[in-house]
């Protein structure tokens, strides 16, 4: 079935020049190929695209672009958690994401809100929003794994250890795989125990939040151990200071932000053919062209001649 699902997409894929739609939340867990989840900041200080969306026009036309080019899913976040980064209030942040995600939901785009606070997705949730993409994964707010189970959403369970104004300080592992592994697992079980549905439940490694480059490599190594919890993985290493670090000039300047984007895709194809469940990328565009790109190879030698 999975196989049948993959050349169908295959085929779309190639009418549609590499991007490959699918139908809403309902489909999210069953896409027949890796989800590809477009990231839109309403920020003014995101590392990467902030103070570039906070326009509500702006923000919903990459949206739209993001959508046309093969996002499963947009990805609405109203407060930065770039490493450092202090804190908005909740209504500050209601109130940057709340009418961009009521023009996205009644456009027909699958919208997750990206969020630590409860109140802010039940205002996305109200607003139209299907998804909750909590970074601490129902660590930060007491109030959001119930929230969640009454709202009964698919919901992203990221590993975190703290908010970003001290999570690099908390990046001490003894085995960086085990512990996230461990650390994740609690957040589930939590989230079970909350009343959350394990079905509509995915995990992040949370690379960069809290992590050192080599415990970011390392999990993007073993990517087969957080699968054995027995849930869908989403990748999420777009653009991240680890790239820039890798690509580092030879003075040692890190290659910029905007200059990030091939090698976020070699990432994103490792984590496709690891089984991650999806990625979550600025570069919709280019990850379609290497999703596409991906599906043929591993459809190939399933086809017809
Ligand atoms: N990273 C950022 C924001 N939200 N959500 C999930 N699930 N996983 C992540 O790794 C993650 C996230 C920070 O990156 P950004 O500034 O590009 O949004």
């Amino acid at each position: 079935m999975r196989e049948v699902r993959w050349l169908f997409a295959l085929r779309v894929c190639e009418e549609r020049g590499g991007a490959v739609p699918s139908d809403g939340v309902n489909d999210l867990f069953d896409l027949g190929f890796p989800a590809i989840v477009g990231v839109l900041n309403v920020t003014p200080d995101s590392f990467s695209d902030g103070g570039r969306y906070r326009d509500r026009d702006a923000a919903v036309a990459h949206a739209t672009a993001m959508r046309r080019d093969g996002a499963d899913l947009v990805d609405v976040g109203g407060e930065s958690t770039r490493p450092g980064a202090g804190r908005v209030d909740a209504p500050t942040e209601i109130g940057r994401v709340e009418g961009v995600v009521r023009d996205l939901a009644s456009a027909g785009i699958p919208v997750s809100i990206d969020t630590t606070r409860a109140a802010v997705a039940e205002a996305a949730l109200a607003a139209g929003a299907t998804v909750v993409n909590d970074v601490s994964g129902g660590l930060a707010d007491p109030a959001m794994l119930p929230l969640l189970a009454e709202a009964s959403c698919p919901v992203i369970l990221m590993h975190w250890r703290g908010h970003s104004d001290r999570m690099q300080g908390l990046a001490s592992y003894d085995d960086v795989v085990a512990n996230v592994r461990d650390e994740l697992s609690a957040r589930v079980d939590d989230a079970i125990a909350a009343g959350v549905a394990a079905e509509r439940i995915i995990i992040d490694p949370g690379l960069g939040f809290a992590k050192l480059a080599v415990h970011n490599w390392a999990l993007s190594a073993r990517l087969d151990v957080l699968l054995e919890l027995g849930f869908p993985v989403l990748f999420a290493s777009s653009r991240k200071s680890y790239l820039g670090a890798l690509l580092a000039d030879a003075d040692g300047s890190p290659r910029p932000v905007g200059e990030r984007d091939a090698a976020t895709l070699a990432t994103s194809v490792l984590a496709f053919a690891a089984g991650a469940w999806g990625v979550r990328v600025h570069d919709v565009r280019g990850t379609a062209d290497a999703r596409a790109v991906w599906l043929a190879t591993n459809t190939a030698n399933r086809s017809e001649p």
